[in-house]
């Protein structure tokens, strides 16, 4: 593209040239040898003949820039995509507990919006610069080689003023750079809690709360968004002013040095042609190096997530589930949270054999949810270990562990797709096992109301989160996903809390009918679900405090007796 507009650009010389002095192609060699190349019959023939020539020079100039426009943007957006995918792969392969450290929205807003800024404000004023400097330095070169004095002095001031305005505006442009990221996060954020709390904003009529936290943030983001487009553009003002103050002091230069105007008007066309090629030029390298100032710490922001990553994570579904067959050893561990100041666990040791139901009880906050993230292999003890037969539980045999585990947490996902969709977690409909998902479904009795009174049966959308659902249909929905995964270690944190007890009571007998080498873990504060564990651990402050059978901790624990009593 630059080759072209430079030829282009140059082609006005001779044809001015031409024009002006009906004899220049006596005087001038490079004419002459032009003339003589085509064969032209007359001078006259051969200004008309230039000019087509350089209208369809033109022309085609034009066209290609369409087509080199489009490759750079081509280009940029696939790069884009690429950011954007390999960030969130970066993310979704973050451990849990960086989802406890980092609000969502940071996760959301740099995938999707940030990306998006580094493409128009890096990527593409990157590209930008490289073609436009090429083409500036080739006028230039251009022009050096006819007066190389009106070349530098047309380029010192032209170049000099946008250096003396990116210089002054360095700064400022970073600074509101990083306050613009911090803003639109927390524009996202915001946005996002209104909406996924708006059942409870409504009832509590906290509309106009939660409306201005938006707001604000809202209106801290526009207010940078007007200063850095106009901190673009100034320079834009300034320099068309200088611009055509030089080609009148060129003009008068010339017309002093060359003494008559006629002679000077070619290379004035040259000028003329040469600023209006190069100015906006020049425009778009100040503009994209400002762009690039305002929007580096976008770069840096990404680059740190994505470097602190391995990058070739293996996606693959199909995992080999880890070899289960004697017991689960929780050996000696610890933990604390990063934010919190004391450990949620504390030395803990409990054995579990295969087969084997075991429960965990106590009052809330106790950690029991905590330690079933610590099995399950989403949190680290920070110290002791969990140990799978004789296998230690690590980062590499993490995965192949969660192959047998069925874990239904305190808050089940849903997500808006079908029933069947939610159950099998993606499966495709034609890979789907009906039998297990009738069978699962009926164990966690749910198959009736699926197949009765939903309008499309499994095929129902449930909406958002399953909004269009009850919370113990929701509940006895994960039960399902569970059930159709068909593990060898069943844990359920507070899944069937949100049932009615006939309901509750015929689910946890059906599980118990089920194959015998299933182990499963239960958390629970009804004491009915926990009835016929084989053994029941009370936990307190991370510690177990007290276990046993259900009837033998009835007997010797006071305070079992105490929460039986009450409940
Ligand atoms: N905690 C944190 N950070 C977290 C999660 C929990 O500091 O990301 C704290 C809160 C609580 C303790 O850990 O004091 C134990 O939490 P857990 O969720 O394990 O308690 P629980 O026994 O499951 O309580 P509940 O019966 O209310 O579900
Ligand atoms: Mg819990």
């Amino acid at each position: 593209m630059g080759v072209l507009e430079v030829v282009g650009v140059a082609s006005i010389l001779p044809f001015m040239q031409l024009m002006a002095e009906p004899d220049a192609i006596e005087k001038s060699r490079w004419l002459n040898a032009i003339y003589e190349f085509f064969h032209f019959e007359n001078p006259r023939q051969m200004l008309i003949y230039s000019g087509i020539g350089i209208i369809a020079l033109i022309g085609v100039t034009n066209l290609f820039t369409i087509f080199t426009t489009w490759l750079r943007y081509k280009f940029s957006w696939e790069i884009a995509h690429q950011l954007s995918v390999r960030l969130l792969r970066t993310y979704i392969h973050k451990p849990y507990n960086f989802y406890l450290d980092n609000n969502s929205s940071q996760v959301n807003t740099y995938i999707i919006s940030e990306v998006g800024n580094l493409t128009g404000g890096v990527i593409i004023p990157i590209i930008e610069i490289f073609s436009r400097l090429f083409m500036s330095i080739v006028i230039l070169s251009m022009l050096v080689f006819v007066d190389p004095k009106v070349a530098m002095i047309m380029f010192g001031g032209l170049g000099g003023a946008y250096l003396i305005i990116y210089l002054s505006q360095k700064n400022y442009l970073k600074r509101i750079g990083v306050l613009r990221i911090k803003t639109n996060l927390l524009r996202y954020q915001s946005l996002q809690e209104l909406l996924q709390g708006i059942k409870t904003i409504m009832v509590y009529n906290k509309r106009e709360f939660f409306y201005n936290r938006y707001s604000q943030a809202s209106w801290e983001f526009s207010n940078i968004q007007p200063k850095y487009n106009l901190l673009l553009s100034i320079p834009r003002s300034v320099l068309e002013f200088l611009a055509f103050g030089s080609i009148l002091g060129v003009t008068i230069y010339l017309y002093i040095t060359a003494g008559n105007i006629q002679s000077a008007i070619p290379r004035l066309s040259l000028y003329a042609v040469a600023g209006y090629r190069l100015l906006p030029a020049m425009q778009k390298i100040f503009t994209a190096l400002a762009k690039l100032r305002h929007n580096y710490p976008v770069v840096d922001k990404l680059h740190n997530d994505l470097r602190k990553s391995h990058g070739d994570y293996k996606m693959t579904e199909t995992i080999k589930a880890l070899p289960f067959k004697d017991r689960i050893l929780l050996n000696k561990i610890n933990f604390k949270y990063e934010t919190a100041t004391r450990p949620v666990i504390k030395d803990l040791t409990i054995e579990l054999k295969k087969g084997e139901t075991i429960a965990f009880i106590g009052s809330t906050g106790s950690g029991k949810t905590t330690l079933v993230d610590l099995i399950v292999g989403l949190l680290n003890p920070g110290k002791g270990q969990i140990i799978i037969d004789d296998t230690p539980l690590n980062a590499s045999n993490v995965k192949e562990w969660q192959e047998d585990i069925s874990y239904v947490p305190q808050e089940v996902f849903l997500f808006d797709d079908t029933v069947a969709s939610n159950i099998t977690l993606g499966i495709k409909a034609e890979e789907v096992n009906r039998k297990q998902l009738e069978r699962a479904t009926q164990l966690a009795d749910i198959h009736t109301f699926i197949s009765e009174q939903l309008p499309d049966g499994f095929a129902t959308e449930i909406g958002e989160n399953g909004v269009r659902l009850s919370g113990g249909q929701r509940q006895r929905l994960g039960l399902a996903r569970a059930l159709y995964k068909a593990p060898s270690v069943l844990i359920l944190d507070e899944a069937t809390s949100a049932l009615d007890s006939i309901t509750e009571k015929s689910i946890i007998e059906s599980l118990q009918k089920l194959p015998q080498d299933l182990t499963t873990i239960i958390i629970a504060h009804r004491l009915s679900t926990v009835k016929h564990a084989n053994c029941i651990y009370i936990l307190d402050e991370g510690k177990v405090i007290a276990k046993g059978t259900y009837d033998s901790l009835i007997d010797s624990n006071k305070s079992f007796q105490t929460m039986v009593n009450l409940s």
